[in-house]
């Protein structure tokens, strides 16, 4: 008796799922195998991926030693090479546009922290990324989760002529790849090639990211809704509607106020994220570019929904390099539940009469 019961709850049961890529398939084996997938790869995407996993390493090096250099009083001064100190993001930036500048696989990076477009000059790249290098970043000083978010286009004009606009300007129906890091209670890295997502998560001491959440799925339903209600008396009447109607169903507020934290959390438990058009921000805040499209193509290829409250956000066709976009991510049943609470009042004024569109 004994011993069938100890039978029943030890035996081994595959997981054929699993099987494919075990536990211990580290980031770069999982890249080449997947590369191996498809016809007439070249390599250079795999070696792109890699060359962002590499930055995101250092700048989770940098980051977890952040509240030490502020300790010590080094931020804002010089270094012994006589480099001035820079703050996370801007450091977090020139790791990046360094990391992808030697891998020679980028023509162009478009950045946060630029104003323009880094035109690489580099005659055989093929790529183009559009990088939050630190997303969250007023978060890093009081120690909570920050993050990287990454989107990279195949260029259209062809390789080796000067970098124009339609290279750049390209909707996010166009990604070839997209991904988040998440520097958090674990350092993440969460990736698509358009063909599901996985997840990484990185064991500092072996310095690698292993395989940890594969073929990530986002629950079609939720009851987690992320907001900043701070802002409510801003926010148009059926976006107020709907979040009433959150709390009349008991839902959890969460809103950590930074993007990849909130979004990463919903993607794994079921929820919405809210960044809405406001009185203050009648675009919206989040940028389409480098945050709301690649988190759009994950969120999509794990079955979830992102959409600026009406139309779909990866069908946005760009017309400026940091273009806002209201933003609602997540479960695919709470994206649409939002988006009728917005049709359904278009024309309501909303409690205290701020926003109208
Ligand atoms: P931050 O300004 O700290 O960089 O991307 C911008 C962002 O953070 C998101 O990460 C976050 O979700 C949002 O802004 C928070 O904005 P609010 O403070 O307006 O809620």
């Amino acid at each position: 008796m004994y011993f069938s019961n100890f039978m029943k709850t030890k035996l081994y049961s595959p997981n054929t799922s699993s099987l494919a890529y075990p536990v211990g398939t580290t980031l770069d084996r999982f890249i080449k195998l997947k590369q191996e997938e498809f016809q007439f790869a070249s390599g250079e995407l795999s070696q792109l991926l890699r060359d962002i996993a590499l930055a995101a390493k250092i700048v989770n090096r940098e980051t977890n030693r952040a509240g030490l250099a502020n300790i010590g009083g080094a931020f804002g001064q010089t270094n012994v090479q006589g480099e001035e100190q820079q703050k996370l993001d801007v450091i977090a930036n020139i790791r990046f546009t360094r990391a992808l500048t030697k891998g020679g696989e980028v023509c162009a990076i478009v950045s946060e922290e630029d104003d323009e477009v880094i035109d690489l000059q580099n005659g055989s790249g093929k790529y183009v990324v559009a990088i939050d290098p630190l997303d969250g970043s007023s978060n890093i000083d009081v120690n909570i989760s920050i993050g990287t978010i990454f989107s990279i286009y195949r260029r259209v004009t062809p390789i080796g002529s000067p970098i124009q606009p339609e290279d750049i300007m390209q909707p996010g129906n166009q990604q070839v790849a997209a991904g988040y890091v998440l520097y958090g209670s674990s350092t993440m890295l969460v990736y698509t090639t358009g063909h599901g997502v996985n997840g990484f998560t990185y064991e500092p001491s072996l310095g690698e990211f292993f395989l940890s959440h594969q073929n990530m799925v986002a629950p079609s339903d939720g009851n987690i809704y992320s907001v900043n209600e701070g802002s409510y008396y801003q926010f148009e009447a059926g976006l107020q509607e709907y979040i009433e109607h959150c709390k009349a169903k008991f839902y959890s507020a969460r809103y950590i106020g930074s993007l990849v934290a909130d979004f990463h959390r919903n993607l794994l438990k079921g929820g919405i994220y809210i960044y809405p058009a406001t009185q203050k921000s009648p675009n919206g805040k989040l940028r389409l570019l480098y945050e709301a499209n690649a988190l759009s193509f994950i969120a999509e290829q794990a079955g979830g929904k992102a959409t600026d409250g009406h139309g779909r956000i990866l069908d946005i066709q760009p017309t400026a390099l940091h273009q806002r976009t209201p933003l609602f991510i997540g479960s695919k049943n709470m994206v649409d539940e939002a988006g009728n609470f917005l049709k359904k009042n278009a024309t309501t004024v909303a409690r205290k009469g701020v926003l109208v569109q």
